[in-house]
């Protein structure tokens, strides 16, 4: 059983596409699963989508969809989502499967049927970013304190659960086991809910509410309450009760969510498993929130960072690195692109990347590119081994791993990357090639390096598969070892001798921050230009407010480093202009010069690239680029377009 190993994301609610914490959330528990899984044990990892609740419904409305087709469309592209991450789940469950509903009734009836299910009437406070009544003494100033909505007063008859009648257990259970929600902080803060009376849960929906959900077994008036429905999932995905796969699994299981659903998993989650007779899970792993530039993510702000975007960006590898480095387990983190690229630059393609094209590049030149045997009786004479430092690092790293500390997981590997990059410096082999009886300890040398690469491949794989291949290849290796060695792949001393060494090819290409930024602000006018959904009436007086006048272009340029844009002088009658123009993929700078074209004079101005921009030249924009409208008869420079 200590073999097996199963780890789970939250399902995520279909109400909106995924963003920076979801692909978190699932790169760590891939992460995790390839950890297991490296170190040899039988690994099973579950994600998937919670597709049932009024929120759900809501969302659909919004886009004038069914329910159905609206689930099927987000919940495609949370599935599509992740391979592009390099997330590799074993099973993608949806609430709205037939096997899982089939577990969730039978469930709820066995409950039931033990009397812990009663039916009653009830007012309370109900929120619908929470889906559900939110106690009296949880608002703050009559708000919810999550979502900052009031939430509506209902009063209805429905299905409790009698939680109460648990409290006692669990609050002895989490005390008997200390590490059954990590970090601690977060142990102690359902401890501290749980000093309060808990209330029982409140767990139907009657039909005439809410459609959208799975009807009680025991009453089909009701469906039930969406988190019953959706906790449910990790044992219904692997076929509770009698499939092999529950029998192999549960309960050696890593539930892994962030802050905001610690109660639902910290305490009704326990509860029910408790009243199903099922064994409670083994931890629930609690991890912070990213926030944005240090503001909260949300719609709203605009502010909601995309995944794929900045791994087309930057990599796959590089993306996932980031995440993992840079978020302290358990607390907050602020996502900024700049500080991405930083660490890229520092971590990656300088100290790994020149690390390992330095490397090879030395044992192509000095040993014929055939990894050299070990010397561990010269080893020992001089003192030249880097074996001391790699094993601690092994345990540092297998340490904070167990604990879903990734990031000291990686500190471990970066520090003896920083070793190894003195190493190099002290030892100097390319002055010990000089002289044929240094030859022994330039071997040495380079055996220690070429040794210490692998080993930092192995110890990188569940973050940056890609990357951690490559390095394996390069170093004439198989890279099946790095995800079947049982843990061997992390023993020194395991690069055999005589090993055919690549020519090394760059790991990770430096990013300049400042061509990315231009890049970026092009593409944004031009997507904003692109789109093109109906827009609402305006009035003749709105459409009079634009200050539309013929201009003629004087001069132009292409703008250094900004691939799209183009600077314009351009002339209108009373005044010369400078504006910014996204449009050099459709002109090159002397077709315009000498054209007239039609002004957005009154345009407030805009800096970019550091250039303020005094208006905008009008165009047809579509995929096939921009053509820039100008008047059909001549008109001098000033003429007003109405
Ligand atoms: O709560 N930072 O779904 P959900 C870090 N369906 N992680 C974040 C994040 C952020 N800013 N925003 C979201 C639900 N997440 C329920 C779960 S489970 C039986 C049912 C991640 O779509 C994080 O894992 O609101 C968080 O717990 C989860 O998305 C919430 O996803």
């Amino acid at each position: 059983m200590s073999q097996a190993f199963y780890c789970t994301t939250p399902i995520y609610y279909v109400n909106a596409k995924p963003h920076l914490g979801h692909a978190y959330t699932t790169i760590l528990v891939d992460v995790a699963s390839r950890a297991a899984k490296a170190a040899g044990k039988e690994t099973f990892f579950l994600t998937g989508t919670d597709e049932h609740g009024d929120k759900v419904v809501e969302a659909a409305r919004k886009n004038n969809m069914e329910p159905k087709a609206y689930v099927d469309y987000i919940s495609g592209l949370f599935s599509d989502l992740w391979p592009r991450l390099s997330i590799k789940p074993d099973r993608f469950i949806r609430t709205t499967e037939d096997d899982h509903i089939k577990v969730v009734r039978q469930i709820l009836a066995k409950i039931y049927e033990a009397g812990d299910i009663y039916f009653a009437s009830y007012t309370g406070h109900y929120c619908l970013g929470c889906e559900r009544f939110v106690l009296e003494r949880e608002l703050v100033d009559g708000l919810c304190p999550d979502h900052g909505t009031k939430p509506e007063v209902i009063s209805e008859s429905n299905y409790f659960f009698r939680m109460s009648k648990y409290q006692t257990w669990l609050i002895d259970h989490i005390r008997a086991n200390p590490d059954f929600i990590r970090p601690k902080r977060y142990a102690n803060e359902v401890l501290s809910f749980l000093r309060e009376p808990l209330e029982d849960l409140c767990i139907s929906r009657p039909k005439s509410r809410l459609k959208w959900g799975i009807s009680l077994p025991f009453d089909e008036n009701f469906v039930t309450y969406v988190w019953f429905d959706a906790l449910l999932n990790y044992v219904s995905a692997l076929g509770y009760p009698d499939g092999a796969n529950y029998k192999k699994f549960w309960p050696a299981v890593q539930h892994v969510v962030a802050k905001d659903i610690l109660k639902p998993h910290g305490i009704y989650w326990p509860i029910m498993q408790k009243a199903a007779g099922i064994a409670p899970y083994q931890h629930l792993n609690v991890h912070g929130y990213w926030n944005v530039d240090k503001t909260k993510m949300s719609k709203s702000l605009g502010n909601v960072v995309d995944p794929l975007a900045l791994a087309e960006r930057y990599g796959v590898d590089a993306f996932r690195y980031f995440l993992m480095r840079e978020m302290v387990f358990g607390l907050d983190s602020s996502f900024s692109e700049q500080a991405m690229v930083a660490r890229i630059n520092a971590d990656l393609a300088n100290d790994l990347g020149n690390l390992f094209s330095r490397v090879l590049t030395m044992a192509g030149k000095f040993l014929a590119s055939a990894a050299p045997a070990r010397n561990s009786a010269l080893e020992k004479e001089s003192g030249l081994t880097l074996e001391n430092a790699a094993n601690t690092m092994v345990e540092q790293y297998l340490e904070a791993c167990q604990s879903f500390a990734f990031a000291n997981a990686l500190k471990a590997v970066w520090d003896f990357i920083g070793l190894m990059n003195r190493f190099v410096d002290t030892n100097a082999p390319w002055v010990l090639a000089k002289d044929q009886k240094d030859k022994p300890k330039l071997e040495t040398v380079l055996y220690n390096l070429l040794e210490g690469l692998r080993l930092v491949a192995a110890l990188i794989w569940p973050v940056m598969p890609d990357t951690a291949e490559k390095m394996t290849v390069q170093l004439g290796m198989d890279p099946r070892m790095l995800s079947v060695g049982k843990g061997a792949a992390l023993a020194w001393g395991g690069l055999p001798a005589g090993a055919t060494l690549a020519e090394p090819q760059a790991l990770f290409p430096r990013v300049d921050w400042e061509a990315i930024e231009p890049e970026k602000e092009a593409k944004k006018m031009e997507s904003a230009e692109q789109k093109n959904p109906a827009k609402e009436q305006i009035s003749f007086d709105d459409f009079k407010k634009l200050d539309l006048r013929v201009g003629l272009v004087t001069d132009a340029q292409a703008i250094p480093k900004a691939k799209k844009l183009l600077l314009l002088t351009v002339d209108i009658g009373s005044e010369t202009r400078t504006v910014v123009a996204g449009i050099s993929l459709s002109y090159k700078p002397e077709e315009l010069v000498g054209k007239k074209v039609v002004l957005l004079a009154n345009l407030a101005p805009a800096k970019i690239m550091g250039i303020t921009s005094q208006g905008m030249v009008l165009a047809a924009v579509d995929e096939d680029g921009a053509r820039v409208l100008t008047p059909q008869k001549d008109a001098p420079p000033g003429t007003p377009v109405q």
